[in-house]
């Protein structure tokens, strides 16, 4: 449990998503055999990227599950949630205690 690693963005402010992209890579790169989520949180915001934009963005499967999930056995994943609405919220805490 205490190897689970996440990284919280905020998807209420585009003009961060490059830089949450190197960040969240930066962060995979520098560990080995974990578990990480990538946490998209704001779901419930008006300006706020979708899931899938932020996996083109980060190019999830054809550089980061590749290289990443595969060859260095990380498991990773990206959940939405919004704290304010509770969306995802259950699958989230699931997520932690599996
Ligand atoms: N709409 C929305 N606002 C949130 C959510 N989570 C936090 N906030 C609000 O976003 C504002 C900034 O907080 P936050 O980005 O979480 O923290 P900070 O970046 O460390 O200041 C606060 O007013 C929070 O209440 C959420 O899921 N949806
Ligand atoms: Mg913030």
């Amino acid at each position: 449990m205490f190897l689970i690693n996440k990284y919280l963005i905020d998807t209420s402010n585009p003009s961060q998503m490059a830089s949450s992209c190197i960040e969240g890579l930066n962060l995979i790169k520098s560990i080995k055999n974990k578990r990480f989520l990538f946490l998209l949180n704001k779901s419930d915001a008006p300006s706020t990227y979708s899931k899938s934009t932020f996996e083109r963005m980060i190019r999830w499967n054809d550089v980061v599950k590749n290289d990443f999930d595969t060859h260095q056995r990380h498991r990773l994943d990206i959940m939405e949630c919004s704290a304010y609405d509770g969306n995802n919220l259950k699958e989230v805490i699931n997520w932690m205690f599996s």
